[in-house]
């Protein structure tokens, strides 16, 4: 379904999106119409001079009558309420399957990482019918992802991540823009989001001229900047061991539990000292500074595929 003067609906998210925008529309509408509708009623009727009959409420007006209409309003706002959230919700929680991106967002461009390594600039190419998770995060200021056929806004901050998420339902060709004011050439900052078939988008991947897969390459950050002369399991180094981490919960030696995802990640290799193991001390040194979003999205790929071998772990 497609309405004019809108934007064509490319992901599951925008029908959602357009239903409740079209029934909210509908429902202040007829609002409207019976709130003026009175208004005019009662002026044209109670106009001064005329022989309406004043005081005395008519019977029908009763205690009942105004609990009941109260009542109602107040379920339907509650029903209003629970519908936009429950289905903003959904558009906020990433799936944890399918596809995931990485994005890095500069002045002015989008740069874009696929899993194995394939790299875009302006533009992004996923396949149909498959969630796609993007995990962004800015080299500068604040700028904002938005997918106006998909629906999808997100702002991308520096220093930390934030994540979006859609599924494509009909290939083409669709806008990315930057909707955060982020500096003079902030209206060239656009891109193309290509949709295709999932059998022309693994060609397209096969065929990209890119180094290495990002786990691999993480994995080879990993010894060279000597994460794993403490995290190898043989190390003299009392520190924990990082296969199985990721997305289980961690016990912090402050008493809180989080959660090992990609934001956490971030945070303990950038600022270990800020969330300390239970159990460890706080030797490991801050890469702050070191090393770059693209080091730490590697690093980040070659933890998380250390927990597809459950195996391995030493948890
Ligand atoms: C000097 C030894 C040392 C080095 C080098 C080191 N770490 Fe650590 N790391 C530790 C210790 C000890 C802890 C536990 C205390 C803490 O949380 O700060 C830890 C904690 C972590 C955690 C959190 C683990 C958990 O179970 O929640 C991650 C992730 C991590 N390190 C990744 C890395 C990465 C990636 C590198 C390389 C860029 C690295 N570390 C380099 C010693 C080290
Ligand atoms: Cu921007």
């Amino acid at each position: 379904m497609s309405f004019p003067l809108f934007p064509v609906q490319a992901s599951t998210q925008a029908m959602r999106t357009d239903h409740i925008f079209f029934w909210l529309v509908f429902i202040s509408g007829m609002i409207v119409v019976l709130v003026f509708g009175l208004i005019f009623t009662f002026s044209f009727r109670y106009r001064n001079g005329s022989s309406a009959q004043r005081g005395e409420l008519p019977e029908w007006v009763s205690h009942d009558f105004e609990i009941g209409w109260t009542t109602a309003t107040f379920f339907l706002f509650l029903f209003v309420a629970w519908w936009t959230a429950a289905s903003s919700l959904g558009a906020l929680t990433p799936s944890k399957s399918g596809l995931q991106i990485h994005v890095v967002a500069k002045q002015w461009m989008w740069k874009t990482q696929h899993p194995n390594g394939a790299r875009e600039i302006n533009a992004l190419h996923v396949p149909v019918g498959e969630p796609v998770t993007l995990l962004m995060t800015s080299q500068d200021v604040i700028h904002s992802f938005f997918a106006p056929q998909f629906r999808i806004k997100k702002d991308v901050l520096p220093g930390r991540y934030t994540d979006a998420w859609f599924q494509a339902t009909t290939t083409g060709t669709f806008h990315l823009f930057c909707t955060q004011l982020c500096g003079t050439e902030h209206a060239r900052m656009i891109g193309d989001i290509v949709a295709m078939t999932p059998g022309d988008y693994a060609r397209w991947s096969a065929a990209q001229p890119q180094a290495d897969d990002v786990a691999s390459i993480g994995a080879s950050l990993f010894r060279s900047l000597g994460c794993s002369g403490c995290h190898a399991e043989n190390s003299a180094v009392h520190a924990p061991p990082l296969a199985g981490l990721y997305g289980r919960p961690v016990r912090l030696s402050d008493g809180r539990t989080v959660t090992a995802d990609d934001a956490y990640l971030r945070d303990s290799i950038l600022r270990p000292g800020s969330d300390i193991v239970d159990g460890y001390e706080n030797i490991m040194p801050s890469f702050a500074g070191l090393i770059g979003d693209d080091e730490i999205f590697a690093l980040t790929a070659y933890i998380r595929s250390l927990a597809d071998h459950p195996k391995e772990s030493g948890r």
